[in-house]
């Protein structure tokens, strides 16, 4: 039976030119929606996917796919990743997941086998949880009806969601309502890189994942008064870094207290930010994660508890905005299994591991099955230039999804 060869040189050399499209002046690899680097970045995408031979088009939403017809008249299988990055990132968040799936289209080409299922390698826009606040924002729109048009007002240095989403693309007024629906999608698959520090102490090369984080997120504004720092009494104060420190720790006593959870402030603005003026304004970004749901919900109503509270003790008004809740997710049993068992041939030792990390994957397991394949990351760093995976581990990813395609396929 044909079986597809990856071309390791063509995978590295086109995660080595994705990487040079960077925004000046940051560290590491910043791509950001809706940087110019991140559009130019996709528009080298695009032109790479074409050269393979793929149709491309741009939903609108802005996620932009590449697709091989089938022999049959089936709905396609999806494979892809996203391709921004936090400030100062690494080259692989993301990028494995697209690039890898364009390595893995063309390699079953290459073999010379033609799929049953039409094949689509996905750019989803925006994955990462920007200054909007939205993470996931491309696949959000595409797989549910989660997404808000209350958000496309909303302003990040001057640039309203809207005008970012056109600049990338995207016809932000027609969304709300999914724009794929169950059945449409024959099964997702996206390879990323572990972003911990699992695979690599348990000496494995690769993991089928058995289960995605729920995460709750919110931008948090607390709007107290200016004051002169020395002059004002304690009682009369209206201090809104004192009250957001109160929900800062109560993010990490929260997440301590609940096995398995996770929590933190990864974020904060403060203004006047004068050492010797009571601050009067603060946004900071607060989000929770854990694979059980219920635990999570209460967590999130905890702290919401907790900030009503340390806000009005201070009389400093409250808001949460563009407040997300994304489920927790585990793939199917039957695709789970296909997916472990091509794992296992490439890796005896592959592991099936949850994701403390949040994924495209998370939406698109709404509407067709869906799984994630990954590869170590050394150290266990992500979200930081250090992030390094192997380039025998890359290839060695890409293989399994490779093979893991054609399996779908054939199954
Ligand atoms: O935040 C996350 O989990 C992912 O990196 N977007
Ligand atoms: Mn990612
Ligand atoms: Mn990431």
């Amino acid at each position: 039976m044909l079986e597809p060869t990856i071309n390791a040189q063509r995978l590295l050399d086109d995660l080595e030119a994705l990487a040079q499209f960077t925004e000046p002046d940051t560290p590491g690899w910043t791509r950001r929606f809706p940087s110019d680097a991140y559009r130019r970045a996709r528009q080298w995408l695009r032109a790479r996917m074409e050269t393979a031979g793929l149709a491309t088009q741009l939903d609108n939403a802005g996620n932009l796919f590449g697709r091989r017809d089938g022999a049959a008249n089936m709905p396609p299988i999806h494979a892809g990743s996203h391709t921004d990055t936090v400030m100062g990132g690494g080259r692989y968040d993301g990028t494995l997941g697209v690039l890898g799936a364009l390595e893995a289209a063309r390699a079953i080409a290459d073999a010379g086998i033609r799929l049953r299922h039409p094949l689509v390698v996905a750019d989803h826009l925006s994955e990462e949880a920007t200054d909007y606040a939205i993470a996931c924002l491309g696949s959000l729109a595409m797989c549910t009806g989660h997404f808000r048009p209350e958000w496309l007002a909303r302003q990040v240095n001057g640039v309203t969601l809207r005008q970012a989403m056109l600049d990338m693309g995207a016809h932000p007024e027609e969304l709300g309502q999914p724009l794929v629906k169950p059945g449409e999608i024959a099964a997702f698959l996206e390879l990323h890189i572990e972003q911990g520090p699992v695979l690599e102490a348990r000496g494995a090369t690769l993991a089928a994942v058995s289960g995605i984080v729920g995460i709750r997120r919110a931008l948090v504004e607390l709007a107290g008064k200016a004051n002169h720092a020395g002059a004002t009494p304690m009682d009369l104060r209206h201090d809104a870094l004192a009250a957001a420190a109160r929900i800062i720790v109560a993010v990490e006593e929260i997440a301590r207290a609940h096995p398995g959870a996770v929590g933190a402030v990864g974020k904060l603005d403060l203004r006047p930010n004068q050492g010797n003026v009571i601050p009067a304004q603060v946004t900071l970004m607060a989000e929770m994660r854990s694979l059980d749901m219920a635990a999570l919900d209460a967590m999130w109503a905890d702290l919401l508890q907790l900030a009503q509270e340390a806000s009005a003790a201070r009389g400093v008004t409250l808001h949460f905005h563009n407040e997300t809740r994304l489920d927790s997710v585990t793939p199917p049993r039957w695709l789970h299994e296909l997916v472990l068992a091509v794992c296992r041939r490439h890796d005896p030792k592959a592991l099936a591991i949850p994701s403390g990390a949040g994924h495209d994957a998370s939406h698109l397991a709404l509407v067709t099955p869906a799984a994630m394949i990954f590869v170590p990351s050394v150290g266990g760093r992500s979200h930081a230039p250090e992030e390094y995976t192997d380039p025998a581990d890359l290839a060695r990813g890409v293989h399994a999804l490779a093979d893991a395609i054609v399996a779908i396929d054939r199954a």
